[in-house]
């Protein structure tokens, strides 16, 4: 499986773990992905709420999917600030 499947696939192997038994990720479901997936330990509920579209209180895939691509985006900018490769040493690095 190419190498970007296989990511594609853990995203989605992620909701799958976390959601509850309705199908979608509450708050306390996509905190979990967050700190234990993610690493991110900031709280993270103005996120939470504007990612919740329909405003029920819970991600579903297609909310999930808009976090994703909010990460993977923010994942190259941040990359692209600190060099591809390289380490970020500047104001808001995180070494
Ligand atoms: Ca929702």
């Amino acid at each position: 499986m190419a190498k970007i499947h296989q990511s594609i696939q853990a995203v989605l192997d992620f909701f799958d773990q976390y959601k509850g038994e309705d199908g979608v990720l509450d708050k306390k479901e996509f905190r979990a992905i967050i700190e234990k997936e993610c690493k991110v330990h900031y709280v993270l509920e103005k996120l939470f709420e504007k990612l919740d579209q329909n405003k029920d209180g819970k991600l579903d895939m297609e909310e999930y999917s808009a976090v994703i691509c909010l990460m993977i985006r923010a994942s190259y900018y941040r990359r692209k600030q600190c060099g591809f490769g390289g380490r970020c040493t500047g104001k808001g690095s995180s070494k």
